[in-house]
């Protein structure tokens, strides 16, 4: 989120499908196995949203039995390209690529 900040954009927000195929087809293109998009519950357990302005996140694409909250701090969304493109909520130390947007 910090670097987004520095390049002067946000970490990318997914509000509906449509933006979601856009993003998807990009991370297709460039064969990225995994990356972060801007929701969490970091906030507020199991309350999602976007990150940079904490609006209520309304549009979801989550695989199976995600999001799982495993060992109970995954806060941040990855989404991951073997399944799909679904999103698994993951802890957010981890370092995936990210899509930032202006
Ligand atoms: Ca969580
Ligand atoms: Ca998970």
């Amino acid at each position: 989120m910090s670097f987004c900040k520095t390049v002067g954009g946000k970490l990318v927000e997914i509000d509906n499908y449509w933006e979601f195929q856009v993003l998807s087809r990009m991370a297709r293109n460039r064969r990225f196995p995994n990356f972060w998009i801007g929701i969490t519950d970091m906030y507020s357990e199991g309350a999602w949203q976007k990150a940079t302005t904490q609006g209520r996140q309304s549009y979801f694409n989550w695989y199976g039995s995600e999001p799982n909250s495993h060992g109970g701090y995954e806060n941040c969304v990855e989404v991951k390209a073997r399944r799909g493109m679904k999103w698994n909520d993951r802890a957010c130390h981890i370092r995936w690529r990210f899509v930032c947007e202006k």
